[in-house]
């Protein structure tokens, strides 16, 4: 047993980082990646061929734009609220829909990244200007809790990207029931999940041949080097992908080349890496309709809605309170 634990930390990714590398099995919070450049190097997996979950998404949006925004809409406006907007590429898509259907509404993006926010606040100026936009920067779950405050009339939430498939089972129905609360009888939920599908295609997307999400997946020890001085050896580590089919769990991790000791100065301690060993980076769940539909069962939701692109890749579903 170690003593002189260190037990008082000046930010929550100072305490992650230590707790993640002090364990066994080392692991670092998926949600760390995006700083200014993973939020750039995630632009750029959304770009890269094999990475098939923004076009599946996008394409289900423009095929179903009209049916989707009727389903939204209602005779006293409503709020479209986005969990984690991004660059709005996808929602654009809708928001065009309801400006030209002339449907009341207000669209509240909310986002970690402020940077990532004030782009789409510019962007939307240009490209859609009547639309009626307040950005919003936070965490998922603190934003959650303002979530309730729009209570004066129809709210519609958005989660795209399947961003839940970085949770565990256990965390999205705690994620799912957060929002369930806050939502009334009318209220919806618009969500993206990527579907289980031939195993070969979701390696490949989390393997891409360029390097782009080895580089994002590093972005994590690059962030330790320069946020928390620490000196991470970056080609020392091999981005490795696992994807489990029966239970749907792709596997991020990054594997130590060699034997070595990394310091982290402000943590003031020496993490040991035993050659081979790992840190687990991040979870990446791929979903089908049962699964769905226990999750939201287990939220006190239930599906009303779904819609699928061609190649039954990718999902989409409305929920409303059960
Ligand atoms: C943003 C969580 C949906 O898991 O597919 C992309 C993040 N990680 N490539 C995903 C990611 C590696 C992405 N999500």
């Amino acid at each position: 047993m170690k003593e002189n634990i260190k037990t008082t930390f000046s930010s929550a990714f100072e305490e992650d980082v230590h707790i993640g590398l002090t364990t066994y099995p080392k692991y670092l919070l998926s949600k760390y990646i995006y700083d200014k450049k993973g939020d750039k190097l995630f632009q750029d997996i959304m770009n890269l061929p094999e990475y098939y979950l923004t076009n599946c998404e996008f394409n289900i949006l423009k095929d179903h734009t009209s049916e989707i925004t009727e389903i939204f809409k209602s005779d006293n406006g409503f709020d479209l609220i986005e969990l984690g907007a991004g660059d709005g590429k996808k929602t654009k898509l809708l928001l065009k829909e309801l400006v030209a259907q002339k449907i009341h509404f207000n669209y509240l993006p909310i986002d970690i990244s402020e940077n990532v926010l004030l782009e789409l606040e510019d962007s939307l100026k240009k490209e859609i200007p009547e639309v009626q936009v307040k950005i919003q920067q936070g965490t998922y779950f603190k934003t959650l809790e303002k979530l309730s405050d729009y209570n004066t009339r129809k709210k519609v939430i958005l989660v795209l990207g399947s961003n839940i498939g970085n949770l565990l089972h256990t965390d999205a129905i705690d994620f799912l029931k957060h929002i369930q609360i806050a939502m009334s009888d009318e209220d919806m939920l618009f969500m993206g999940f990527d579907q289980k599908k031939d195993p070969e295609i979701i390696l490949e997307a989390y393997n891409d041949k360029t390097g782009v999400t080895a580089a994002f997946n590093k972005n994590l020890l690059a962030r330790i080097n320069s946020e928390l001085g620490g000196n991470f050896n970056l080609e020392t580590f091999s981005h490795w992908e696992t994807y489990d089919p029966e239970s749907g769990t792709a596997k991020s991790f990054l594997v130590s080349r060699e034997e070595q000791n990394v310091s982290i100065e402000s943590l003031g301690i020496d993490i040991h890496f035993d050659a081979w060993e790992t840190i687990h980076t991040e979870i990446s769940q791929k979903y089908d309709d049962a699964v769905v539909e226990w999750l939201a069962e287990e939220a006190g939701l239930k599906v009303t809605h779904s819609f699928v692109d061609e190649k039954k890749y990718y999902k989409n579903y409305i929920f409303k309170k059960q």
